[in-house]
């Protein structure tokens, strides 16, 4: 049955070789594009074998002879369109077909061939399948269908934490600048906590993994590794870090400062008896947004206490960030507002973003679920660089009330000094642009 039906299908593949000869040359030297060719199986044993019941069945056997048969047609399918020049053919029996790289002149020719049932392409069907929730929370998946081209491409963002796996695979080729504030001897990214990759990966990582982590994975990374191995930073370094974020190659004739800066932390002190125009911080991220750089801030985790955000979470100029879970509630331990000065009460948070059980990038290129405002912060960080990205000469002040005016509100109804204006939505903020 089967040798009869591949003397048949040589005689047509002798007739066609003759009849598109010159086509065949012509079609050879134009731009290939990929394609799955559906062959058609009708000889196939497992064609004819459908009706056995399963318990009858050697599967085993049946696609050894499927794929012997396919093998056939494949053979036959191939020399059609010139098999020594055919490039990256790769035949799958499971599919009856083969993905090819084609010329459209090869495409029409196989689809007129008794042979194949379909010349599909794929270029296009291959498509990411999943992100994560945060991801899905803020819309990312509906943003990606509907402006494919708002990706942080071209956008810097700064990192100040504990540094970074720079060769994780979601997160390969996005840092352009890195200094280490612990030991300044050191010259290549490091991260020997973790805190630091995770953060960096939901701003800027990939998908690698078939699930995309971050909010705005073309970004390039200004990353200051101020914290080490066990947590812990000097507040000078802090600073110095800021510092160096409006000017990371030392060259003032270069614009290379980041848009936005994520502080995925808190330091310790009282602030309810102080003046905030005299504390370092405040005065640092205000500086940074005269210059045209926002600071987002992860409130902290000293919440449900009333008043229990710290510096610089609590400075005027900070968009401070709560965290919310995959349902869209507040999660208990985010710090709540307001913040109390010696000269007045200020209205915080700002903004709220999934923060609870969040997967991300961790150093040796692996993944792992942490929680905290600290993973909140990096996706509001990503979503400042995407809004930047669409329109370059927005202010700090614009971009901020975009971000806040178009957020859900959540929780009690309107402001609130637990989620602040509310979950931010990445859709309806681009459209807003
Ligand atoms: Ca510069
Ligand atoms: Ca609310």
């Amino acid at each position: 049955m089967i040798i009869r039906s591949c003397e048949v299908l040589f005689c047509s593949v002798l007739l066609a070789l003759t009849m598109d000869a010159v086509i065949i040359e012509k079609a050879n030297a134009l731009p290939r594009k990929i394609h799955f060719v559906v062959y058609k199986m009708d000889q196939s044993p497992l064609k004819l074998n459908r009706s056995t019941p399963l318990a009858l069945r050697n599967i085993a056997g049946l696609s050894l002879r499927h794929q012997g048969f396919f093998q056939n047609v494949h053979s036959h399918v191939a020399s059609l369109i010139d098999a020594d020049r055919l490039v990256g053919a790769r035949p799958l029996w499971i599919a009856d077909g083969a993905e090819m790289n084609l010329t459209p002149a090869q495409v029409s020719l196989l689809k007129k061939s008794p042979h194949v049932l379909a010349v599909l392409p794929l270029n296009r069907r291959g498509r990411l399948t999943d992100f994560t929730y945060g991801l899905k929370r803020i819309k990312i998946p509906e943003l990606r269908t509907n402006h494919s081209g708002i990706d942080g491409n071209g956008i810097s963002v700064g990192v100040i934490d504990t540094g970074i796996d720079a060769k994780h695979p979601d997160l390969m080729g996005r840092v352009v600048a890195y200094r280490d504030f612990v030991d300044p001897k050191v010259l290549q990214p490091r991260d020997d906590q973790g805190h630091g990759t995770h953060v960096a990966g939901t701003i800027a990582g990939g998908a690698t993994s078939g699930r995309s982590i971050g909010v705005a994975p073309k970004v390039n990374l200004v990353i200051a590794k101020t914290y080490n191995s066990r947590g812990s930073a000097r507040d000078i370094d802090l600073l110095s870090a800021m510092q160096w974020m409006t000017d990371p190659d030392d060259n003032p004739a270069t614009a290379d400062a980041p848009r936005v800066v994520n502080s995925s932390w808190n330091v310790d002190g009282v602030i309810g008896s102080i003046d905030f125009t005299l504390e370092p911080f405040c005065i640092a991220i205000s500086n940074m947004r005269t210059l045209g750089i926002a600071s987002v801030i992860a409130a902290g985790n000293d919440g449900p206490r009333r008043n229990s955000i710290k510096i610089p979470g609590a400075c005027p100029d900070a968009v401070t960030v709560a965290s919310t879970d995959s349902s869209d509630r507040l999660t208990d331990s985010s710090s709540r507002g307001p913040s109390l000065w010696q000269n007045g009460t200020i209205q915080k948070p700002n903004v709220s973003a999934p923060g609870k059980d969040i997967s991300s990038s961790t150093p040796g290129g692996g993944y792992r679920t942490r929680s905290g405002t600290s993973m909140a912060s990096p996706h509001v960080v990503g979503m400042f660089a995407l809004v930047f990205q669409k329109n370059a000469l927005l202010t700090v002040d614009e971009a901020q009330r975009l971000v806040e005016s178009q957020a859900t509100d959540i929780e009690s109804a309107g402001y609130d000094t637990a989620t602040g204006w509310g979950l931010i939505n990445s859709v309806s903020t681009i459209d807003q642009i």
